[in-house]
């Protein structure tokens, strides 16, 4: 035991593919745990979802830096909403739900 260690590639940077989804939030990163599945077909897992009482809610890293940006929830009336995160602010922001473009 001489103390060495070969940690330069073993932890904390970001683009790891197969890794923890995180979500940023007041400050905090919270894991998600492991995306488990790929919205956008390029083979890496990019989405989670969750259920509960009130609907479904999909997490998803958008440009796969590993942190969440797009939250997408679909209410058990089917209503969808979204918030979008802006990493230089470091806030949610809800886009309108039900907007046609
Ligand atoms: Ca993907
Ligand atoms: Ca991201």
């Amino acid at each position: 035991m001489d103390g060495h260690h070969f940690d330069d590639d073993a932890t904390g940077t970001s683009g790891g593919v197969g890794a923890h989804l995180w979500l940023p939030e007041a400050g905090r990163l919270w894991d998600l745990g492991p995306a488990t599945s790929d919205t956008d077909a390029d083979g890496v897992g990019d989405s989670l979802s969750r259920t509960d009482a009130e609907g479904l809610t999909v997490f998803t890293d958008t440009d796969r830096d590993g942190r969440v940006d797009l939250i997408t929830r679909v209410g058990a009336d089917g209503e969808i909403s979204s918030s979008t995160y802006d990493p230089t602010s470091g806030t949610w922001s809800a886009a309108k739900p039900g907007r046609l473009r």
